[in-house]
């Protein structure tokens, strides 16, 4: 028995290694702790195994995730249920007994020849309140050098909670490798098994499936959240610094494409994290951690204009690990709209090898990077991280903010009228499907809290979590609306990209009551001449009457298409009495 293990001196840690051990029958155990040396390791074997390949800048890496594994796979990701149960929304679901079985089968034998890693890690700050322990067994050492970029090392978290059996397991094994890839991933296996708090997963290798830390145990920790009485969030987490040093901080939910990573960047403000929260009451106060202390971001349209903090990491040495970008013959990385033209003799591309201008099947052109391609840095890179980062006390949250994606309604940015009335608008975050996506433009798709793929509870279980917290609270965090992609008539955009630094500073100025603001069915809005200041001192812009009129006009009939969505999809679930009131309340409002 490892000597790393031994020293656990925690039951619970050895059984489950046994098990997986004896099921999956690798060719060896390696054992993770804190140290460098162990970082080292599976920095090393990631390269050697050939799931991870040197760039020319030091400290940088690729991987690519085989064509069909390039994102989050929803159908074969199942919550184990004991018995059916009616979340509310749609969602995959298989009878426990069944999954476990299947699963066992599936991982019988599945590491034959490779290498196990057992790694501890602490979802949150070490020595926090806050914080989960996690133990993740994978057989892919990427997903293993990925956490360790993106998670607190936890092995003498484990130590020190003296042989407690309360972690989450995660297993994972990316099946047979053809050059560094999954070959089955037709075999693609993610099952949730919420009454043992673990997760399986398997023949996949794209981070948000694979990393069991990430919304696997997110998936996880709603649902424990709900039993203890506090928060799992899909939220970033955000310092806004108001006049003379204030700090405010903020955290947000987007779906994807609507801005969520860039809110957290604004320039002049701080980050915290870019995607999940732990939120819990201490003394009456809403508080809150980055679950993680890395970004697996996006990397489409990074650039040095737009996201120069992010771009600067990118192009500088350190660690950090490409997935699913192009790769030049010199081992320089290209992504879409990097604003930084690919070689004419292209590359190595997830899909084989690449020159400009190649095209598809169907005679569409290929683009650089697949539109999911990632980066995946520690926060420690970035010059704007907040140093509250690892604080484990967290920080105290004063705003909420909803943010989504819509061309012809909301205002940019709005203030719910309560905490109820923002659980509400949390509840009816809609997002316009884009033309990166497949389908249809401009479809409104409707995801409560942006968190509808990773919700592990019934949605009025969910949002009766968030009323409540009305009675915990001294006071609550304000709650703001944002939509940064309102179009005129003609389809242009009527904002600016940056002008989410004024609407983010405005309501920064709310949270403390220095600005007024004007009432409307849908909630509170700036006043023109709140705002005038503050696009002069934060962009150096003269905002016109004209723009502002147009921008925060109450388009009342996009407003009573909207809430009649709602009232459709709400009416057919059952909801909490307050929630039915306050949606009750804001159609009248509108009628
Ligand atoms: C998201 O899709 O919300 C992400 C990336 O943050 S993933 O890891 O795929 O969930
Ligand atoms: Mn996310």
């Amino acid at each position: 028995m490892d000597e790393k293990l031994i020293k656990l001196n925690n039951p619970r840690v050895l059984d489950v290694v046994k098990h997986y051990v004896e099921l999956c029958e690798p060719a060896k155990v390696t054992v993770i702790d804190d140290s460098e040396a162990d970082a080292q390791l599976l920095r090393d074997r990631a390269l050697g195994g050939g799931e991870e390949h040197k760039l020319a800048m030091a400290g940088h890496t690729y991987h690519f995730d085989g064509a069909q594994d390039q994102a989050r796979d929803k159908a074969h990701t199942k919550l184990l249920v004991s018995k059916p149960v009616n979340f509310g929304f749609e969602t995959a679901t298989l009878d426990r007994d069944t999954g476990l079985a299947e699963m066992h089968d599936l991982l019988k034998g599945i590491m034959r020849g490779k290498e196990m890693f057992v790694a501890f890690h602490c979802l949150g700050p070490v020595n926090s309140p806050f914080s989960l322990l996690a133990l993740q067994i994978t057989d892919s050492a990427y997903v293993a050098h990925s956490e360790d970029l993106l998670y607190r090392r936890g092995y003498e978290a484990f130590r020190a909670a003296n042989g407690s059996d309360d972690f989450f397991v995660f297993v994972h094994s990316a099946g047979a490798l053809v050059d560094g890839v999954t070959r089955d991933v037709d075999k693609r296996r993610i099952y949730v098994d919420l009454e043992a708090n673990r997760v399986f997963s398997i023949n996949n290798q794209y981070a948000g499936n694979s990393v069991g830390l990430k919304k696997l145990a997110f998936r996880l920790a709603i649902a424990r959240a709900h039993r203890e009485g506090w928060l799992a969030e899909h939220m970033f987490l955000m310092g806004a610094h108001g006049p003379n040093g204030r700090i405010t901080y903020f955290s947000g939910a987007y779906p994807s494409a609507c801005g969520k990573t860039s809110t957290a960047m604004i320039p002049g403000q701080s980050i915290v994290g870019d995607d999940i929260i732990y939120a819990r009451v201490f003394d009456g106060e809403l508080r809150a951690v980055n679950v993680e202390r890395g970004i697996f971001g996006i990397i489409e349209n990074v650039n040095a204009e737009d996201d120069p903090e992010i771009f600067k990491v990118l192009t500088s040495e350190g660690e950090c690990i490409f997935s699913n970008v192009l790769i030049s013959d010199d081992g320089v990385p290209y992504w879409t709209g990097s604003n930084v033209e690919p070689p004419a003799a292209g590359g190595k591309h997830f899909l084989g090898h690449w020159v400009p201008g190649d095209k598809d099947k169907d005679g569409k052109e290929i683009p650089v990077s697949h539109k999911n391609a990632r980066y995946t840095i520690s926060l420690e890179a970035l010059a704007n991280r907040d140093p509250v980062l690892h604080d484990p006390h967290g920080v105290r949250l004063d705003a909420m903010i909803y943010g989504g994606r819509d061309s012809d309604t909301s205002v940019p940015v709005c203030e719910a009228r309560s905490w109820a009335h923002g659980v509400l608008l949390g509840a009816c975050v809609e997002s316009e499907t884009t033309a990166a996506t497949l389908g249809q433009e401009g479809v409104r798709k409707h995801n409560p809290y942006a968190n509808l793929d990773f919700m592990t509870l019934p949605l009025s279980k969910y949002v009766a979590d968030h009323l409540a917290m009305a009675d915990k609270l001294k006071s609550t965090p304000k709650v703001f609306v944002t939509n940064y992609f309102l179009k005129n008539d003609k389809g242009k955009f009527l904002n600016h990209k940056l002008d989410k630094k004024v609407w983010i500073l405005w309501a920064e100025k709310r949270v403390h009551g220095e600005v007024d603001a004007i009432e409307t069915p849908v909630g509170f809005i700036p006043k023109y001449e709140d705002l005038v200041p503050l696009f002069k001192s934060a962009l150096n812009k003269d905002y016109s009457r004209a723009d502002y009129d147009e921008q925060f006009k109450i388009r009342i009939d996009g407003y009573r298409a909207k809430w009649a969505r709602m009232a459709a999809i709400f009416d057919k679930i059952d909801m909490p009495d307050a929630f039915k009131a306050e949606l009750k309340a804001q159609i009248d409002r509108l009628g």
